[in-house]
């Protein structure tokens, strides 16, 4: 019943052989993250960003753009929507966003402790907060609805409750409430 000394030797030689590929793969796999490294460090080195923007984490809240009356969603006169948000351990500010749909919308957050980070849904909304800098992009929402705007950025213990929501309204709609208040949040009163 016992195997033959053949088999053995042929069983190692197989062993042998499967674990010279892995080796190669995991070899090739951390040759291909390093490159990246150096390639993504020499990238940003030769091309730093053209646009960063700081702000003292520590005076965030006492005014200035991101003073908690300032923060939502806000029409500027030239018609532009901008939505200001602070990110803190364990929580947005404001903690619901509202937004038109199919018009371009601005993002303007900080944070005003730790890294914090958000994503909206499935869309392409997608920043990290840093304390002492201004995150900014813009994107449009195409479909009304509801979406959650999770915490991506391990922030501490309570992280994984830290999120907020976004109202993605009909463009009428959140005009005409836009018409009617100076900042605008679905934050519950
Ligand atoms: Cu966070």
């Amino acid at each position: 019943m016992s195997a033959s000394p053949t088999h053995g030797i042929a069983g190692e030689a197989v062993a042998a052989a499967a674990e010279r590929r892995w080796a190669i793969a995991v070899v090739l796999i951390i040759a291909s993250l390093v490159a990246m490294m150096i390639l993504t460090g020499v990238h940003w080195a030769a091309m730093p960003p053209s646009r960063v923007e700081t702000i003292d984490p520590r005076t965030l809240h006492i005014s200035g753009e991101f003073a908690e009356g300032n923060l939502g969603t806000a029409m500027t006169p030239d018609g532009k929507v901008v939505v200001r948000l602070v990110a803190q351990q364990y929580s947005f500010e404001p903690q619901c966003l509202v937004v038109p749909a199919g018009v371009p919308v601005t993002f303007r957050g900080t944070a005003s402790d730790v890294i914090h980070g958000f994503i909206v849904g499935r869309t392409n909304a997608n920043t990290m907060l840093v304390p002492g800098f201004v995150a900014t992009f813009t994107t449009t929402f195409p479909e009304p609805g509801e979406q959650l705007m999770p915490c991506h950025e391990y922030c501490g213990t309570g992280h994984e409750a830290m999120w907020a929501r976004v109202q993605v309204l009909p463009r009428d709609e959140f005009l005409s409430r836009a018409g009617r208040a100076e900042r605008l949040s679905c934050v519950p009163r």
